[in-house]
């Protein structure tokens, strides 16, 4: 989200002065053109801009709400401390496209377009703001509505991420008996790069809720900072070639094409990992894969580069089990500690097995 816009929904945040003189607008069932202008005195010389008259007055949310009483269009400076004018006629370019009806509408639009600024129109009758802004034109929400909707991308990716730890469980058992198929390679992928991408719908409902969006925030940013480290180190693993990635989470990219239809789609899961002759439920059963070892090796927070060097030496996880203090040594970036550690993590896993 580029920075411009976040100033912009930080402004318009709900409990913001901008946003509570808009909320007293709606309440009064009236409607509303702002336009936060960056250049008053040239619109003003040119044209753009038909007084009205100027008022040159420190912003309040009760005075947008009584000046929105009138005709017209409020102009405020850019960053909506000042009101600048009210009952002002705004004239944009005639030339200038709009896809609005209204007249409020179409001219919000247009000015926003021509002049590279912020427009905001409150409709009257439908109880709707609509932001113009960088040729975009986005419908703010009310806040009950922004938690509704951020907690419910929540609670649906949280439920994805247990099915996904569940399963990276799972996968952890099958590796220890040597029995990973692509099939349940390719279903794990599905539920950790679907948790990514419904945790990333949240994101607008983040922005646009502000400082008040709260512990939603911090779950948020939990999922965003761990899952996709997760689900990019078993694509490191289990990819058919060896992916050239150094940190683990930007291995999900190659999956970024991919819409929400075909993230449950195993086949094509399948196809974008390199598995490009898969084409039926028994394929995904038979073929049997062999990890690479960068998902013990990350767990061990040695850096990325030195984990990668160590795969590079041992083509998968069962040479590297069978490495020895000497072998890890040899590798370039491996001195005695790396090595120990590396060992440590090594024969927790046999452990494990041996447990099984
Ligand atoms: P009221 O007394 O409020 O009815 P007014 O002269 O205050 O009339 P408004 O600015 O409230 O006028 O505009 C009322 C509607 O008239 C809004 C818009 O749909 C239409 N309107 C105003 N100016 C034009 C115009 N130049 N061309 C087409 N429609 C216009
Ligand atoms: P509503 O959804 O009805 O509120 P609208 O887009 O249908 O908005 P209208 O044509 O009904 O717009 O106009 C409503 C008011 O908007 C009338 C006037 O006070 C203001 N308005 C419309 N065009 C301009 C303009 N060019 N400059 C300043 N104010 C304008
Ligand atoms: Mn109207």
């Amino acid at each position: 989200m580029n920075e411009k816009l976040e100033r912009i929904f930080d402004l318009l945040a709900p409990g913001k002065p901008i946003r509570k003189g808009i909320d007293r607008i709606m309440e009064a069932n009236l409607g509303a053109l702002l336009f936060f202008c960056s250049q008053p005195e040239k619109h003003l010389k040119e044209g753009l801009i038909q007084l009205g008259f100027r008022l040159d007055s420190d912003f309040l949310p009760e005075k947008i709400y009584e000046l929105s009483k009138m005709d017209g269009a409020i102009v405020l400076n850019s960053d909506g401390t000042q009101i600048l004018a009210a009952n002002t006629q705004l004239n944009p370019d005639k030339s200038i496209p709009s896809s609005e009806t209204g007249m409020r509408h179409k001219t919000a639009e247009k000015v926003s377009i021509q002049t590279g600024d912020l427009t905001v129109a409150v409709s009257k009758r439908r109880n709707i703001v609509s932001v113009y802004y960088n040729k975009m034109k986005y419908e703010l929400l009310p806040e009950n509505v922004l938690f509704a909707r951020l907690n419910q991308e929540i609670t649906i990716a949280q439920r994805y991420r247990q099915s996904f730890m569940n399963l990276l469980d799972y996968l952890n058992i099958e590796e220890a008996r040597g029995n990973v198929s692509l099939a349940d390679v390719v279903e794990i992928l599905s539920k950790g790069l679907l948790t990514i991408k419904i945790i990333q719908r949240a994101e607008k409902y983040l922005l646009e809720l502000g400082e008040i969006a709260g512990s939603a925030k911090l779950e948020y940013e939990e999922i965003l900072r761990t899952i996709p480290k997760y689900v990019g180190a078993v694509i490191m693993d289990y990819s058919s070639e060896n992916l050239k990635y150094q940190k683990p989470e930007d291995a999900t990219s190659i999956f970024k094409e991919l819409d929400f239809n075909e993230l449950v789609d195993p086949f094509k899961i399948a196809k974008t990992l390199g598995y490009i002759d898969v084409s039926s439920e028994d394929d995904l059963e038979e073929t049997t894969l062999t990890s690479r070892g960068y998902r013990i090796l990350y767990s061990t927070r040695l850096p990325t580069t030195a984990v990668k060097k160590v795969v590079e030496s041992f083509t998968n996880l069962q040479e590297l089990m069978n490495a020895t203090f000497e072998e890890l040594t040899n590798v370039s970036g491996i001195g005695k500690r790396r090595a120990e550690i590396i060992l440590g993590a090594l024969n927790k896993k046999k452990r494990e097995k041996e447990e099984l």
